[in-house]
């Protein structure tokens, strides 16, 4: 397909006058056909960009290792250009948005000489569907097209349902490295330094331009870019949700199933948690999406949720078949792996895949790497944020729902982090609001996802959107608010709960020992929303009883009585640092609901003491 061939002339313009700015040496429209996937994935081989996996064992995969300063979002180079500073607010980074134009044309002048010009017509949510949102993502980088292919919904279809005069979202993206007269990259992973890299949005005029990185959240501008930052802005003039959220399918024994929603920080367990296979005899968990929700009131007056994506760009350290066999099978072919190892006969492997390293690997900066040795520098084989792209449709636990355009009826949303202490295993909201509060103090400990953070060190991540909400985070604490408001009927709104998988003993080994065994949760949180959950009401609100979520194997029951513990302590300790350091950055912005939620709570731990 040629770019004459788009029928939307308003589209077509804006390719051609993005050429003309870009200088790229020819223009490709992602069609979405697996021919042309398949004739990408043989130039990037051709080129030296990826190499082609083991057929036998990785059939149709290949695997890329990304520049070494190219490996994670970059938070300190994202930023949202609202017209002013309030309005993009106090966790953003800003810049006055004719400025930050002016400035990315000048990178994007010639940005593309001696490369082609992909124009992806993308759709996020099922194509036709009317909560689905189109963009088009015009980009210089083969690995964002097929990437998008995996991870969206692309091509002619889209193009379909955009007609002469649809809206888009326009999306542009450059890796930033133009090339001279007959220069190649010679295989190498192109993309500008640091300060030269820009991800930015325009939240009033729904634009995304994004320079120098060629890196997941960064550059599959589908992702976080507009499901996430553009979609908030969206879902607070419109009335409903966009969120870090995976969503999943929980059934009974008895046949019976609910659906829930979890909001969890980069890194910490939304996708392991959408894939559980439960521990716990007769009871099933299935996966409707692994990152990000969209949950909208349906005409019943119940929250409905849709995973806008269609693809899983997972964290590949720590996934193997005893923690994530889900995962390693949706991975299993026709998948794209980013700074993992690869072994002598051209398998994939990472620390915490299960098994020791075979042989001599070539590790993710492309040097040889023995199990134990390692090399000079003793690094790791893969990357910590190392990834692998896997169609959704390829797995084994993948809801019936999962591509259902009306979504599916949420019951419960958990929220959760990563604390090796003071946060329980589980505790439960009184109502909407107090959940909203326990959303806006989620803390987690900094994990690999983001290049420029003190991995280890807590920082509070409200509703795990800190780095991905497109306006001012208080308005978004209000916009939360004022969908529990809009409930036609309050009762139907999802329970809300907060969850922590991460707890630690003082010598440093974990209390829970988590995946599978979290469905003990599960099964709390679904008897919760049945109203027959054995449970108790604390300070910080609801628990479980001590009984009421069987111990796991390992598990003593001192253990459980640590992981169900109120940490009066501990917990005054939270509401200080959220008193003097978090609350106070949103100034006015802030709900007046939650800051009393926060002096109830001082006044209940303080009578415990
Ligand atoms: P993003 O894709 O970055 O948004 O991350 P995510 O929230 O989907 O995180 P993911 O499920 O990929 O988990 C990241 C890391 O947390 C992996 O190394 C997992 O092994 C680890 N993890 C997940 N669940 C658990 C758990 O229940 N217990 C423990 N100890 N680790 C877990
Ligand atoms: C995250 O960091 O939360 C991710 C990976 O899901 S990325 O798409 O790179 O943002
Ligand atoms: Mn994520």
């Amino acid at each position: 397909m040629n770019v004459n061939d788009i029928a939307h002339s308003g589209l077509k313009q804006w390719i051609l006058d993005f050429a003309e700015l870009a200088t790229p040496e020819n223009i490709v429209i992602a069609d979405g056909s697996s021919a042309q996937y398949d004739e990408l994935v043989a130039q990037q081989i051709a080129g030296g960009y990826c190499v082609p996996l083991n057929p036998e064992k990785k059939p149709g995969c290949i695997a890329y290792n990304s520049d070494p300063s190219d490996v994670a979002r970059v938070e300190n180079r994202t930023y949202i250009a609202a017209k002013t500073k309030e309005a993009a607010g106090p966790t953003n980074n800003w810049i006055d948005p004719d400025q930050l134009k002016t400035d990315m044309t000048g990178l994007y002048r010639g940005c593309m000489k001696g490369r082609t010009l992909y124009a992806i017509p993308f759709s996020m949510g099922p194509v036709g569907s009317p909560i689905a949102k189109i963009g088009v993502e015009l980009t210089d980088s083969a690995y964002v097209v097929i990437n998008m292919m995996i991870m969206t919904r692309v091509g002619s279809k889209v193009l379909d349902v955009l007609g002469t005069d649809g809206a888009f979202v326009p999306c542009y993206h450059s890796v930033g490295k133009p090339l001279a007269e007959g220069e190649s990259d010679n295989g190498v992973w192109p993309c500008a330094p640091i300060e030269k890299k820009y991800i930015s949005h325009f939240p009033e005029t729904r634009e995304i331009w994004s320079y120098g990185s060629g890196y997941g959240g960064n550059a599959l501008l589908g992702k976080k870019c507009l499901a996430l930052r553009i979609a908030s802005v969206l879902a607070r003039d419109e009335g409903w949700l966009a969120e870090h959220m995976l969503i999943l399918k929980v059934t009974n024994p008895e046949g019976k199933s609910i659906f829930v929603t979890g909001a969890f920080p980069s890194a910490c367990g939304k996708t392991n948690l959408a894939m559980l296979i439960p521990t716990i005899p007769g009871w099933k968990v299935e996966t409707v999406g692994d990152d990000i929700a969209w949950m909208k009131y349906g005409a019943d007056g119940q929250l409905y949720a849709i995973n806008p994506e269609a693809g899983f760009f997972g964290v590949a350290p720590g996934t193997s078949t005893e923690s994530n066999l889900n995962a390693m099978v949706s991975a299993s072919k026709n998948s794209i792996f980013t700074n993992c190892a690869i072994t002598e006969d051209k398998d994939i492997w990472w620390e915490g895949i299960g098994y020791d390293a075979p042989g001599t690997l070539i590790d993710w900066h492309g040097n040889e790497w023995v199990q134990d040795k390692g090399n000079k520098e003793q690094k790791t084989a893969a990357h910590p944020n190392a990834r692998f792209t896997a169609p959704a449709s390829q797995c084994p636990s993948i809801a019936s729902e999962w591509e259902d355009p009306k979504g599916v009826p949420i019951s419960a949303i958990l929220f959760g982090g990563r604390r090796a202490s003071t946060v329980p295993l589980v505790h439960q909201s009184s109502n909407w609001n107090h959940g909203v509060f326990l959303g806006s103090i989620v803390g987690s400990e900094i994990t690999a996802a983001a290049l420029d953070l003190k991995v280890g060190s807590i920082r509070r991540d409200p509703f795990a959107m800190l780095p991905f909400c497109g306006y001012n985070m208080g308005d978004y604490f209000q916009h939360w608010i004022n969908v529990g408001k809009a409930a036609k009927d309050q009762t139907k709104l999802p329970k809300i709960f907060y969850v922590n998988w991460f707890r630690k003993t003082a010598e440093g080994k974990w209390l829970w020992p988590g995946f599978g065994e979290n469905s003990r949760v599960l099964k709390w949180v679904f008897e919760s929303c049945q109203g027959t959950a054995k449970s108790v009401e604390t300070p910080i609100g609801t628990m479980p009883t001590l009984d009421a979520i069987d111990r796991p194997a390992g598990v003593s029951e001192d253990d459980m009585k640590q992981l169900l513990y109120v940490d009066v302590k501990g917990w005054l300790k939270e509401v200080d640092d959220i008193r003097t350091n978090h609350y106070p950055k949103f100034g006015d912005h802030l709900p007046k609901e939650l800051a009393e939620f926060l002096d109830q709570m001082e006044a209940k731990l303080k009578a415990a003491l």
